[in-house]
C-alpha cells in the first residue's frame, strides 16, 4: 500500500514518500485492532496503525484528505511544502461490504476507465468493484474454450440512439472485451488499492449474447444477434445438461481469474416463456421433480454455486434467486427494494444492499429539466441528497439479524452511460454520499453538504467530470 502511496504521490506532486521505523512516516502493524479499521497520527512525526494492508490503504487515503488538493492531481503539479493539521484519529467501517457496480455489458468501459473507477473507489474508501460481465447485449470476456462469446457475443450491430422507447438506432458497431491479461492489470491495479475486484457472469437469463455465439445453448428454432435494444430479452439458456455444463465450465473459467474474490452469478430477470414451451426444458422439469419452470433456474442456481464452491469461492446472486430454493450461503445482492435485503436476512443469507430507490446511479440525479436521457423519467430521481439519506440496515430487520447486512452497493447499469465523462456525471457527487453511508457515518445532507462543496476540490483535482450541486 505505501508504495502504491508513494507512487500516487510522485505523480501528483512529484516528492517521494518512505515510510521507516525510524522515520517521519511510520506504518506498523497493531494487534488490537481487526478488519480495516487504523489510527492515524500526525505530529512532528505521523502514524499508521492497523491491523491490515486494506486498513493501511484507509488511514493513508484519510492522510491524503488532510493535505491540499494537488495530492489528488492527475497531473503532476510541483509542491514545495505541505501543512498538515495535527490529529489523533481512530477509525473504523461500519461496513465490511462497501462497493461500487459497474455494466461493462451494455457499454464497453476499457482497462483504463475501469482502473479509473477502481481508484475513485479507494479514494471514497471503498473496497469493491463488481463488474457485471455480460448481458444480452454484449459479452465481455475471452474464454479460451469457448472463443466464439468473443468473437461473436462481444460485438453488436447497433445501440438505441437516446431513449429506448423511441425506438431509433445508430446502426454503428459497439463491443469490446477483456483478456485474461487486461483482467489480471484490472485485479492488480485494485489489490494495490485495497479494492476486491467481484467479477459476475450473469446466467440463465440475460444470455442473449451467448446464444448468438451458441445458439445450440438456447431454446429459439432461428439464429439470434446480440441484442440491439435494452430490457430483457426473452431468450434464455436452454435447460440441457450440455447447457449447465456450459454454465458451470465459464463462471469456473472466470472465477479462476480472480482467485481471492466471491464470484456474483446474477441470476436476475430470468423469463420462464420459452421454457414453458420447450419440450427439453419439460423434460428436465420431469427429470428433477419440478412443478413450476422457475425451478429450472434455482437449478442453475444450485449447480454454479456448487462449482463454484469447490473452487474455493464465495457465491452471490441477485434476490431474484430467493424465487426458487437457494443455499444459505449465498450472499444476496438485494435491488429490487431494501425489503428484499430483510427477506433474504431472515432466511438466513448475508446481505448486501443495493435498493434500486436508492442506489441505482443510472437514474436521473434530479428532476430539473436539462438532466441527460437515464433509465426513467421523473419521479424515478436518485438525488445525491436521497442517496445520503439511505440507511444501509433495513428499518424492518430485527436487532438480531443486523449482522447479516455486509453493507452497501451502488450500481452504474449503463444502458444510457456510454462515455467515460458521463460515467463520472452519473457517479458523481453521489458515490462521495454513498461512500460515507457505506462507512456508517452519514449525518444529515445539510449537514454533509459544506464538507462535499470542499471535496469537489479534491474531485477536479482527480479530473472527475461531477455533477454540479444544485444551488441551495
Ligand atoms: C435491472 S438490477 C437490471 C439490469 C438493468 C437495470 C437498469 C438487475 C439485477 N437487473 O439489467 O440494467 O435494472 O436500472
Amino acid at each position: 500500500m505505501i508504495e502504491r502511496f508513494s507512487l500516487d504521490m510522485a505523480s501528483s506532486i512529484g516528492w517521494e514518500v518512505i515510510a521507516s521505523d525510524e522515520g517521519e512516516l511510520r506504518v506498523a502493524r497493531a494487534s488490537d485492532l481487526s478488519g480495516e479499521a487504523y489510527r492515524l497520527r500526525v505530529g512532528e512525526t505521523t502514524t499508521i496503525e492497523a491491523a491490515s494492508e486494506a486498513g493501511v490503504s484507509c488511514a493513508l487515503t484519510t492522510l491524503r484528505q488532510l493535505g491540499p488538493d494537488e495530492l489528488w492531481s492527475v497531473s503532476t503539479t510541483a509542491v514545495e511544502r505541505i501543512d498538515l493539521p495535527f490529529v489523533d484519529i481512530a477509525d473504523a467501517p461500519r461496513f465490511a461490504w462497501r462497493g461500487v457496480h459497474l455494466d461493462v455489458a451494455r457499454h464497453f468501459f476499457d482497462v483504463a476507465t475501469v482502473c479509473r473507477l477502481i481508484d475513485q473507489a479507494a479514494a471514497h474508501r471503498l473496497n469493491v468493484v463488481h463488474l457485471h460481465l455480460n448481458d444480452d447485449q454484449g459479452w465481455r470476456v475471452e474464454v479460451p474454450s469457448w472463443p466464439r462469446l468473443s468473437e461473436v457475443g462481444s460485438w453488436r450491430r447497433s445501440s438505441p440512439v437516446g431513449h429506448e422507447d423511441a425506438g431509433v438506432d445508430d446502426h454503428e458497431t459497439h463491443g469490446g472485451y477483456y483478456d485474461a491479461h487486461d483482467l489480471g492489470t484490472i485485479r492488480e491495479h485494485a489489490r494495490s488499492r485495497g479494492v476486491l475486484i467481484v467479477p459476475e457472469i450473469d446466467l440463465p437469463g440475460h444470455a442473449q449474447a451467448v446464444l448468438a455465439a451458441y445458439p445450440e445453448l438456447g431454446n429459439a428454432d432461428a439464429p439470434l444477434e446480440v441484442w440491439t435494444r435494452w430490457g430483457i430479452s426473452e431468450h434464455v439458456l436452454n435447460a440441457s445438461e450440455a447447457a449447465l455444463e456450459f454454465a458451470e465450465d465459464v463462471v469456473t473459467y472466470v472465477a479462476s481469474l480472480f482467485p481471492d474474490s466471491p464470484v456474483h452469478i446474477g441470476g436476475d430477470e430470468c423469463p420462464t416463456a420459452e421454457w414453458e414451451s420447450s419440450v427439453e426444458a419439460r423434460s428436465a422439469m420431469i427429470r428433477h421433480g419440478f412443478s413450476d419452470p422457475r425451478q429450472l433456474q434455482g437449478l442453475y442456481t444450485s449447480r454454479l454455486a456448487g462449482a463454484l464452491r469447490l473452487a474455493g469461492h464465495e457465491v452471490i446472486a441477485w434476490d431474484e434467486v430467493l424465487d426458487a430454493e437457494v443455499a444459505d450461503d449465498t450472499v444476496i445482492c438485494a435491488w429490487r427494494s431494501p425489503s428484499k435485503g430483510t427477506e433474504a436476512a431472515r432466511r438466513g443469507h448475508d446481505v448486501i444492499m443495493a435498493p434500486m430507490q436508492f442506489l441505482y446511479f443510472d437514474w436521473l440525479g434530479s428532476d430539473r429539466e436539462g438532466e441527460p436521457v437515464a433509465l426513467a423519467p421523473v419521479p424515478f430521481v436518485t438525488s445525491w441528497q436521497k442517496v445520503y439519506d439511505f440507511r444501509v440496515v433495513p428499518l424492518d430487520l430485527e436487532p438480531e439479524l443486523h449482522h447479516r447486512i455486509r453493507g452497501a452497493q451502488a450500481q452504474l447499469w449503463s444502458e444510457y452511460i456510454a462515455t467515460r465523462d458521463h460515467l463520472d456525471y452519473m457517479a458523481f457527487p453521489r458515490l462521495c454520499a454513498f461512500a460515507e453511508v457505506a462507512w456508517g457515518t452519514a449525518g444529515t445532507p445539510e449537514e454533509f453538504r459544506p464538507r462535499l462543496v470542499e471535496h469537489l476540490g479534491r474531485l477536479r483535482a482527480m479530473g472527475v467530470r461531477y455533477r454540479e450541486l444544485d444551488p441551495q
